[in-house]
């Protein structure tokens, strides 16, 4: 009897000693405390052993222990059982993230802020205006009179309910408004959304992206503009591309030209992009034609300068061999995807 009770004693005392944390350390003790060959039931087949006139009291003693050792169990159980519930909610901090679904620039917003900035730099400074214009604004300040044959060049959206207004064929519009100001020198560039009636089709949509320019000081040349498209030329597509003038016509320049670059993809010597010429055209300018300066008031005996325009969608194609017009306006992420914000 003895015996018994200092076993029991031990056997508490071990059992308080132990602390399941988790469920499998709970298994263990369940095992080797409460299971069928554990320690309560080996100590339980002590009883035959016991002298009978105290089997009474080492009844009960067994009994207490059976019942701590359970109760422990379920104390312990409950505890963990707990701490499950409160891990389970817990935020593993080492798991990696989620990706945040980041939206990415478009190619045109990208070579659009690269063309600005490089102007920028160069002493321009951006304009913005109007969308919808007036006959004015469009053609005839820029020395396109009513009946002039190249207002057919463009083929124009007029709006239904006011055939007066238009949606503006070029961003030159923008620079007359600048010029009407009468603060002078000038130097801008005019980035934005231009509109033409054409067929949509691989090289031709109803609206693309335009980047004007336009300085007008005293004593500005030819030559002055050709070193300004030089240095855009090298800014945007490297300093081993070559340029090229070949002489144009536009109603609101004279002298006109349009610029080549070397090809960027066979580098001159000829491939399908340049049709085997080695060249590709990137953009139209000249010195403003001296009726657009009067137009806003400018002495064309006083102020000279030059003007270019460039479509934003064909320089894009051209940096990124984009072979069909459409994608930049049909937003479909597996191209957009492609791009990278590196400009
Ligand atoms: C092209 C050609 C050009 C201009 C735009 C301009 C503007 C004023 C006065 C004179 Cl206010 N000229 N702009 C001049 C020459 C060419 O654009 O092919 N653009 C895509």
């Amino acid at each position: 009897m003895e015996q018994l009770l200092s076993q029991i004693q031990q056997y508490k005392q071990e059992m308080l000693a132990t602390k399941a944390t988790n469920k499998d350390e709970l298994e263990a003790f369940r095992i080797k405390y409460l299971g069928t060959k554990g320690l309560v039931k080996t100590i339980m087949g002590e009883m035959k052993n016991v002298a009978p006139e105290k089997k009474k009291e080492a009844g009960q003693l067994l009994n207490e222990f059976k019942i701590f050792a359970e109760e422990l169990y379920a104390g312990m159980s409950a505890a963990i059982d707990n701490t499950t519930t409160v891990q389970v909610q817990t935020i593993d901090s080492s798991l990696p993230g989620d990706p945040l679904p980041l939206g990415g620039r478009h190619p045109i917003s990208m070579v659009h802020n690269k063309i600005i900035s490089i102007f920028q730099r160069l002493g321009f400074s951006v304009a913005e205006g109007p969308e919808i214009e007036d006959d004015w604004h469009n053609f005839t300040a820029l020395n396109l009179p009513e009946n002039h044959p190249a207002r057919d060049m463009q083929d124009t959206f007029y709006i239904s309910q006011n055939p007066d207004w238009l949606l503006r064929t070029h961003t030159s519009s923008v620079q007359i408004r600048e010029m009407e100001k009468g603060v002078l020198p000038l130097r801008i560039i005019c980035p934005g959304r231009v509109y033409r009636n054409e067929t949509i089709s691989a090289r031709a949509h109803c609206f693309f992206h335009q980047v004007e320019g336009l300085y007008i000081a005293e004593n500005v040349s030819f030559a002055d503009l050709k070193q300004t498209l030089y240095f855009f030329v090298q800014e945007m597509f490297g300093d081993k591309v070559k340029i090229r003038f070949r002489p144009s016509y536009f109603p609101f320049t004279e002298p006109s030209a349009e610029m080549d670059i070397s090809c960027l993809i066979c580098g001159g010597e000829g491939c399908s992009v340049c049709k085997r010429t080695g060249w590709v055209e990137i953009l139209g300018c000249g010195m403003v034609h001296p009726n657009v300066l009067e137009n806003c008031n400018i002495d064309s005996k006083k102020y000279t300068g030059f003007a270019f325009g460039m479509g934003i969608e064909r320089i894009t194609m051209l940096l990124y061999q984009v072979k069909d017009l459409r994608l930049f306006s049909e937003n479909d992420l597996r191209f957009l995807k492609q791009f990278t914000s590196a400009i």
